[in-house]
């Protein structure tokens, strides 16, 4: 039998509502989403797949709502279908609460990582069961969640990484069981894997190295896993398996200022072969870009302040943060100036430093420990009761505890 392999356009991260300071940020959603559009139809995708943080808050706003679901309604003319996943930033209710109404536009939501029993049943879509190719879509893994799901097997907590790795493992072996250990898998996620790069502008806990996953646990009998969380794009190496972050789709804030270009990914899964066939990443253009300027400024000095004026108005389809820095404040004028400028979205005056004349207290010194540090900041800032603190004194004493034996455990 004749099959024509599969054309997946791997996208993550749109932030659908963000703003910088007062700017909103759709006219660059917008213009993403409609360079995506483009890029559906010229290269002929199949899915279209945006891996989690399709909305930047829990609390979307109804035009940022009509202009996602207006776009998969187009996409879904073109007849390409569309899988969603929730990241840390969206709300599963609400993406769960339009799930059975997308599925009539082939946009398939998922909303929530399921317990390990209902993989089958929630988490995968099959793309054709004689073709074999099957989605195992898992929505970002909350910390919490993960101790919560693998419960049943273990009675105490267990390490973020292991949990999730665990979790996919099971997923996988379940899905090659029932149909087959020739399935190809592509795993769809929203985590963050250990070495992987961020821009700085991801939700700073969520990528600290304890809500890593160590991609040397990854399970391997899969032939790509797309992954949204981090911001820049990226292939996390590994020898054995293809892990990709396609990253966001416009620069979300300041700290992908450097990243001057942001992409999509298309990756074929061949009829024939185990492996997929990971393109050349695709650029999006953008509609605006980010830029820092910062000026020394010498308050006697008017043409620089002219010249300073004259760069910024020059700057156009910019968004600029600015950072001046001197001896003295700027006068309120040119303050008012900057501020007006098209596309201004921070302004900080930065006086040099002050050398304070409040010594530290003698006491504090690098040796002190954690608890010592803390029974200082309640007793003296937070003017906490001696006999309040005891009781929080003691709680903590007993928790430190327990993680030093669960650490001795591991
Ligand atoms: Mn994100």
């Amino acid at each position: 039998m004749n099959f024509r392999s599969i054309r997946i356009l791997h996208t993550s991260d749109w932030h659908v509502g963000k703003t910088n300071g007062k700017i909103s940020r759709r006219e660059d959603v917008e213009y993403a989403l409609n360079e995506i559009k483009k890029t559906v139809k010229s290269e002929k995708i199949d899915y279209l797949v945006v891996c989690g943080d399709i909305f930047d808050k829990p609390q979307v706003a109804n035009q940022d709502a009509e202009l996602v679901w207006n776009f998969f309604l187009e996409i879904s003319s073109l007849k390409v279908h569309s899988i969603l996943l929730s990241g840390n930033h969206d709300s599963q209710d609400f993406l769960k609460s339009v799930k059975p109404l997308l599925r009539l536009a082939k946009t398939y939501i998922y909303d929530r990582m399921v317990p390990s029993s209902e993989i089958l049943q929630k988490s995968i879509l099959l793309h054709d069961e004689k073709q074999k190719i099957c989605f195992f879509v898992v929505p970002y893994p909350h910390p919490s969640h993960i101790t919560k799901i693998t419960h049943d097997i273990y009675t105490r907590a267990i390490r973020y990484s292991d949990g999730v790795a665990n979790y996919l493992e099971e997923g996988v072996n379940k899905i090659l069981e029932k149909y087959g250990k020739d399935t190809k898998i592509v795993i769809l996620s929203h985590l963050s894997v250990t070495d992987a790069e961020p821009s700085g502008s991801e939700r700073e806990i969520s990528v600290l190295s304890q809500f890593s996953v160590d991609w040397g646990k990854l399970p391997k009998n899969v032939v790509y896993y797309g992954l949204g969380h981090i911001h820049k794009m990226q292939e996390v190496k590994n020898p054995d398996v293809k892990i990709y972050y396609s990253g966001s789709i416009f620069q979300i804030d300041f700290s992908e200022q450097n990243e001057e270009e942001k992409y999509c990914l298309l990756v074929e899964i061949p009829e024939n072969s185990m492996k997929a066939d990971v393109k050349p990443p695709i650029k999006l253009t953008l509609k605006r870009k980010l830029k820092t300027f910062e000026y020394d400024l010498d308050e006697k000095n008017e043409l620089r302040i002219n010249q300073i004026l004259q760069e910024l108005e020059n700057h156009k389809n910019t968004l600029k943060k600015v950072v001046i820095k001197g001896n003295k404040a700027p006068k309120p004028e040119l303050i008012d100036k900057i501020n007006q400028i098209e596309g201004v979205v921070h302004l900080s005056i930065q006086k040099k430093p002050i050398v304070s004349n409040v010594a530290p207290p003698k006491d504090i010194n690098q040796n002190s420990d954690i608890l010592t540090l803390y029974e200082k900041y309640c007793l003296e800032y937070k003017r906490s009761k001696k006999d309040e603190f005891a009781t929080i004194k003691n709680k903590l004493i007993e928790i430190l505890e327990e993680i030093k034996k669960a650490e001795g455990n591991l």
